[in-house]
């Protein structure tokens, strides 16, 4: 067993993270490949969340570590403003490729707080080159999650990632979440009532005007406040308001993209196309930081056509497209299509559905929702103690070799797509176990 003696510990400053009671009781992974993780002393735990719902084509893909091996001993930096390197063209186009039509123009960020970012400033500087300057207020919902930039936070509705930075982001309004609601619980894929959640952005339009309004950000399904599926008509009906107030949509698909939804995108899924992408995470397998957003050719030609400066957008990154990133995103996007990957996800979401949902009746689950390769089940709050019971199912979880997360009460799944039946029954075979030992 390695030393993990406190002093080793401290400098690390961990995120998210209960830095005290993780610190006493560390918890290591040191390798990985395919469906899982390896600790240093050598037990293996089945990755049930992909990292952190990232790794969707599995860990350690050759094809991924070599193309980044060969990008580092050939070119290890190359910038962006006012310079190429052809790599960082080609992932854009592979990548537009497989975007929703008409989303067909990439900007590249390292992570999926900066591709929100980078999103808000688009919507706005792009009303304002079409002289609608006044178009500037950002509609978030309640329960998002945008990453942890002052924008991302600023729409986002988790109180905690909000309460304590001070006045945020002026200027934005929250659409209600749309979880929760009668009837719903237990529901397999979409569920049924909640579409006229969507009429609030009326209410907010009625109350600002559309003269004053930028764009709505939405994940088509929120993933980190517990796998929050979109009731059946609701993002369609959000589309349509959108539509006719000239408010543009955004679809934080840091999660949802690239197969996790049994789909490429869950615009596909659902056959709602946004006018922005924002995404992250699978874009290159995480193997290396990389983030986008994809516009629509709209957007791009009217700041093309609209600029006031030879720069038409006054933003970027030093990494932007950097070349580790394109490697390993091209080689991404290659292994995901010769594996099938996207297809082989929703062929397997049946299996996963009815396994997931046979845990309705396990101790202490509320409810079980889920969508393509994702899963949340819901456990009741032990009393007096909100997220003391599943912070132990984590736990009890590791130890018995599956890696988890749970959010609040939540336990949310999130296997890499090249899971076989047989991993899923592992899983809920685990948690069920688990769930009967954890008071
Ligand atoms: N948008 C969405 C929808 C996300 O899920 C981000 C933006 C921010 O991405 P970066 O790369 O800046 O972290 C995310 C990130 C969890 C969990 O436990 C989820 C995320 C990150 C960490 C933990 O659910 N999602």
């Amino acid at each position: 067993m390695p030393d993990f003696g406190a002093n080793n510990l401290d400098a690390f400053w961990m995120p998210f993270t209960p830095n005290r009671r993780f610190k006493a009781h560390p918890r290591m992974l040191s390798s990985a490949s395919g469906m899982w993780y390896r600790t240093p002393e050598g037990r293996e735990v089945l990755d049930a969340t992909s990292g952190l719902w990232c790794v969707n084509a599995g860990h350690d893909r050759p094809k991924i570590r070599e193309a980044i091996q060969k990008q580092a001993a050939e070119m290890d930096y190359a910038p962006c403003f006012n310079m190429g390197h052809p790599l960082a063209f080609q992932f854009a186009s592979r990548l537009a490729q497989i975007t929703p039509a008409g989303l067909d123009r990439i900007f590249f960020t390292n992570s999926g707080s900066e591709s929100v970012d980078t999103a808000l400033k688009i919507a706005l500087a792009y009303h304002r080159a079409r002289g609608k300057g006044t178009k500037t207020r950002l509609i978030g919902r309640e329960r998002g999650y945008h990453g942890v930039g002052f924008g991302g936070i600023s729409v986002g509705g988790i109180p905690k990632n909000r309460m304590y930075f001070g006045s945020l982001l002026t200027g934005v309004d929250h659409l209600p979440h749309t979880h929760g609601l009668p009837g719903n619980t237990f529901a397999k894929g979409q569920p049924e009532h909640g579409a006229h959640l969507a009429d609030e952005l009326e209410k907010i339009v009625a109350l600002h005007d559309a003269s004053n309004i930028a764009a709505v950000i939405v994940e088509p399904v929120a993933g980190s406040t517990g796998v929050l599926i979109p009731p059946q008509g609701y993002l369609e009906r959000l589309r349509a308001i959108c539509d006719k107030h000239d408010i543009l949509l955004i679809f934080d698909e840091v999660i949802t993209g690239f197969g996790r939804v049994g789909a490429p995108f869950a615009a596909d899924r659902f056959g709602v196309t946004p006018d922005l992408i924002c995404m992250a995470k699978g874009l290159t397998n995480a193997a290396v930081p990389c983030g986008a957003v994809a516009a629509s050719g709209q957007i791009y030609d009217a700041m093309m056509e609209g600029a006031d400066a030879p720069i038409e957008l006054f933003h970027g990154y030093t990494y932007s497209a950097h070349p580790l990133a394109c490697a390993a995103g091209l080689a991404t996007l290659e292994t995901y299509q010769e594996d099938d990957l996207f297809a082989r996800a929703a062929g397997l979401e049946g299996y996963w559905q009815d396994a997931v949902h046979s845990l309705a009746d396990a101790r202490h689950v509320i409810d079980v929702r889920n969508l393509g390769l994702v899963a949340g089940i819901e456990l009741a709050p032990r009393p007096g103690a909100p997220t003391a019971r599943a912070m132990e199912v984590f736990e009890t979880c590791f130890d018995e070799g599956l890696l988890i997360r749970v959010t609040g009460d939540i336990i949310a799944l999130s296997p890499p797509l090249i899971l076989e039946k047989s991993h899923i029954d592992r899983m809920v075979e685990t948690i069920r176990a688990v769930l009967g030992r954890v008071d």
